[in-house]
C-alpha cells in the first residue's frame, strides 16, 4: 500500500461515515444555521456537525495532518498533508431535499492552495446515490471497484457540459455571458447540478464531456480535481485576476479539453 492509496482509503471510510450522518439529519429536517458570503450562500446545521465529525476522525487516526474545511477554516499540519474538506457540496440541493449532494475530501501535499497543492488522494461521496467516487495520485480513479474513464470523443450533436454559478448575484452577468459564449462553440446541452464535486466526478466517469465553472473554492474542486486527471481528462484553472472570468476551471476528456478551455477563455 503507498501512502497515496492509505489516505486515499482514509478518505473513503470517513466520507462514508459523514455521508451516513449527513442524510440522517437530512431526513429529520434541516436547519439553516447562517448565510456567509451573500444571502444564497448558506451553511446549515448538518454542514457544521458533519464537518466536525470528518474533522474529528481525521485528528484522530492523523494528527499531525493539516486541514481546510469550507466551515471552520483551516490548521498547518506538520506533515506535509493537508486535508481539504467540503462537508456537504450542493448545500442548497442539500437544504431544499434535492437528493444531489456529497462529501467531498481530498489530502494534498504542498501548500494548501489550487495553485501550489499537489493532490494525493480524494473521495466524493453521493450517500443518497450510494456513489463512492475516488482515487490515490498514480492509481486511477474509481466509482466503486469499477475503473472510470472520461469520454473519449465527443459526438457530432456536440458536448454535454456542466457549470455553475457563485452565490454573489453580481458575479451573475459574467457567468451568463460564459455560458452564451461556450453553449454555441461547443455545446449540445447544459447541466447545472448545483454541486461542483458530483460535477467533476461525473467528468470522470463519462457522464459528462466537460465542466467549466467560475469561482470555485478550493473545498469545492480539490478531491474532484484528482478524479478528472487520474480517468484520463485534463485540468486547467487560470490564475485568479479579478476579472470576471476568474477563477475559472475546465475539466473534460483530451478531445474536448483545448475546445472547451479556448471557448471558455482559459489562459
Ligand atoms: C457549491 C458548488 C456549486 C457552485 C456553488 C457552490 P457548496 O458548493 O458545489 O457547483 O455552483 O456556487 O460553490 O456551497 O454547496 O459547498
Amino acid at each position: 500500500m503507498t501512502l497515496a492509496t492509505e489516505l486515499e482509503a482514509l478518505a473513503v471510510d470517513i466520507a462514508q461515515e459523514a455521508g451516513r450522518l449527513a442524510r440522517v439529519r437530512r431526513d429529520a429536517g434541516v436547519a439553516i444555521a447562517a448565510t456567509k458570503s451573500a444571502l444564497a450562500d448558506i451553511v446549515t446545521e448538518a454542514d457544521r456537525e458533519v464537518e466536525a465529525l470528518i474533522r474529528a476522525r481525521l485528528a484522530a487516526e492523523r494528527p499531525g495532518d493539516g486541514f481546510l474545511g469550507e466551515e471552520s477554516g483551516a490548521e498547518r499540519g506538520a506533515s506535509g498533508i493537508t486535508w481539504v474538506v467540503d462537508p456537504i457540496d450542493g448545500t442548497v440541493n442539500y437544504a431544499y431535499g434535492i437528493p444531489h449532494y456529497a462529501v467531498s475530501i481530498a489530502a494534498v501535499t504542498g501548500e494548501p492552495t489550487p495553485e501550489q497543492w499537489e493532490v494525493q488522494a480524494g473521495a466524493v461521496y453521493a450517500p443518497v446515490a450510494g456513489e463512492m467516487f475516488r482515487a490515490a495520485r498514480g492509481e486511477g480513479a474509481w466509482l466503486g471497484e469499477a475503473r472510470l474513464a472520461v469520454s473519449a470523443e465527443v459526438g457530432p450533436a456536440g458536448a454535454l457540459l456542466a457549470t455553475g454559478f457563485g452565490y454573489d448575484p453580481a458575479t451573475r452577468p459574467g457567468d451568463l455571458e460564459l455560458i452564451a459564449h461556450v453553449m454555441p462553440l461547443v455545446a449540445r446541452d447544459l447541466r447545472r447540478s448545483g454541486s461542483a464535486a458530483l460535477d467533476h466526478a461525473y467528468v470522470a466517469a463519462g457522464r459528462l464531456d466537460g465542466y467549466f465553472e467560475r469561482g470555485l473554492a478550493p473545498w469545492d474542486l480539490a478531491a474532484g480535481s484528482l478524479l478528472v486527471t487520474e480517468a484520463g481528462g485534463r485540468y486547467g484553472r487560470n490564475q485568479p485576476d479579478g476579472s470576471w472570468r476568474s477563477p475559472l476551471i475546465v475539466a473534460a476528456g483530451p478531445a474536448l479539453f483545448d475546445r472547451l478551455a479556448e471557448a471558455a477563455g482559459l489562459v
